[in-house]
């Protein structure tokens, strides 16, 4: 039997989504070109609920159906992050801090390893290497200017270690390359890009597979920055307290979540790639004429669900799955690593409105205080941890606030930012470090496309490294007497005001 709990089975998901209101099911038939892309991209904008398209123009034998914006926004200020808490099993309502404390959580536990199963439902069909072709598939082309059909945004690669010890389960986009190959984004410092160096030293094809709707806490852990070594199935385990339910891959020997929706079984190749790009990318932008040579996928085994879901993520402005994810989760990890270097940092988070390019550190000033530090020392510090570790990849800027400021509240960032660090005083700049190339001002701007263009931009007041806040906010909440403001809200809607949230 396996588990079908919805963070565990992403057919169960999809019901629980379906359940909280949150799905709307599309029956008439949809264009996988472009018109998939259009709607989910109109969801994005305007946090409405998640398209399931069950007629999608073009599918064949159970090849598929399309889930959009599976970890978007719902439009609830109180269940605005209800997609990501159904990934983990947690309530609608949790908060950013609670989904990732949950996802921080597996760091200080004990990995739990996967337990084999003899077959699952991923096995319920089969296509043998002469039956498939890659290109008859409904994938989607998600924006005008994207230079292919991208098949993987939400799926899960499995690679391994030649040694075996460690597997690795990241999401990496690729497109259809031609009827059995893909092409997609190795880039470097990530893990399918170590383990493809580490291949390419024994001078063999890396096996890999590619398993699209898995259990929704493995899709989260597969984009988040956990540490180097670390098998992300292990590390699930621990955090959902249970083996993750694998089967083995008919041929090679990795292993894939058992109630996967869609699995292709092949080689990353380390000699052969081809043309990948444009596509509408994470910060917003496509530029028409991008197009690199990425490493080629080979598939030569497809297996899948009786009528398959494939999730897609159809990324570009605010907010998707770019954001909710990649953005959310290396600010938790980052947050993580500074704690471990001993900087007196609590909380962590990439405000949207940036599109994921800071972090915001909370800084616990009474330990600051005892540091004895002083603005240039503390930056430089924190700016050497987090942007000299994987973690920090993604992000350019990092903004030190004091416990005043809620980090995740992205307009509370930007007015510490606005008006707590003074220009060029306040920030120091990091030019020898690993730069993130998708930055439109990196692999577009004046300099070069991967190292540097960094800062930690210190929001904290110099009182705050010396005697303590020497302000009050001017807002309701802190230029008021408690009681004063407890007879507001009494009489607030009875004055004829509406409700407050
Ligand atoms: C929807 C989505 C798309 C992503 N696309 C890519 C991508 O194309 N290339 C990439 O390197 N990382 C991409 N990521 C981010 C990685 O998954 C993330 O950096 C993760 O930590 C990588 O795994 P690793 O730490 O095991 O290397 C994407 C994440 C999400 C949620
Ligand atoms: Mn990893």
């Amino acid at each position: 039997m396996v588990n079908t709990e919805p963070h565990l089975c992403f057919r169960s998901f999809v019901e629980a989504l379906k359940a909280d209101n949150d799905l709307v099911e599309i029956n008439d038939p949809v264009d996988p070109n472009l018109e998939v892309g259009a709607i989910t991209r109109l969801v994005c904008e305007t946090n409405d609920k998640a398209p399931l398209f069950n007629n999608v123009i073009g599918q064949q034998d159970g090849l598929f159906r399309i889930l959009g914006a599976p970890a978007s926004l719902r439009n609830s200020p109180k269940s605005r992050y209800g997609r990501l808490a159904r990934h983990l099993a947690l309530p609608p309502t949790a908060s950013m801090k609670e989904i990732l404390d949950k996802m921080l959580s597996a760091s200080e536990m004990t990995p739990i390893t996967p337990q084999v199963l003899p077959t699952g439902p991923c096995k319920e069909n089969i296509l043998l290497e002469d039956q498939i072709d890659l290109t008859k598939l409904p994938s989607p082309k998600l924006h005008q200017h994207d230079g292919g059909k991208y098949i993987q945004t939400y799926g899960m690669h499995i690679v391994q270690s030649p040694d075996g010890t460690w597997t690795n389960w990241s999401i990496a986009r690729a497109m259809v390359h031609d009827d059995k190959h893909l092409t997609g984004l190795v880039i470097e410092p990530q893990h399918i890009w170590q383990i493809h160096q580490m291949w390419k030293k024994e001078g063999k094809d890396v096996p890999w597979a590619l398993a699209f709707g898995v259990p929704p806490a493995a899709i989260m852990a597969s984009s988040m920055p956990i540490p180097d070594g670390v098998s992300e199935a292990e590390y699930v385990g621990a955090m959902t307290g249970s083996a993750l339910e694998l089967v083995k891959c008919d041929t090679n020997n990795l292993y894939v979540p058992a109630t996967s929706e869609i699995v292709f079984e092949g080689t990353l190749s380390i000699s052969e790639t081809g043309p990948e790009g444009p596509f509408g990318e994470m910060h917003g932008y496509v530029f028409p004429a991008d197009t690199h040579q990425w490493p080629l996928y080979k598939v030569n085994r497809i297996t899948y669900r009786d009528n398959a879901i494939m999730p897609i993520s159809a990324c570009g402005r605010l907010t998707d799955e770019t954001h909710t994810m990649i953005g959310a989760l290396a600010a938790a990890e980052i947050g993580k690593v500074c704690k471990l270097a001993g900087l007196p940092i609590t909380d962590a988070f990439s405000p949207f409105e940036s599109q994921v390019t800071w972090v915001a550190l909370k800084v616990d000033t009474s330990r600051l205080r005892e540091l004895k530090t002083t603005s240039k020392e503390f930056s430089k510090q924190v700016g050497d941890v987090v942007f000299n570790h994987k973690a920090g990849y993604t992000i350019h800027r990092l903004i030190l606030c004091g416990e005043d400021i809620d980090v995740y509240e992205g307009k509370d960032v930007m007015w510490a930012f606005s008006t707590r660090c003074r220009p060029n005083m306040d920030e120091t700049f990091f030019e020898d470090v690993r730069g993130f190339p998708l930055v439109p001002y990196m692999s577009h701007g004046n300099g070069s496309p991967i190292q540097g263009g960094k800062v930690v931009s210190d929001a904290l007041m110099p009182t705050e490294y010396t005697t303590g806040r020497d302000f009050v906010a001017a807002d309701f909440k802190n230029s008021y007497p408690v009681e004063l403001q407890n007879k507001v809200l009494e009489n607030w809607t009875k004055m004829g005001f509406r409700n407050v949230e």
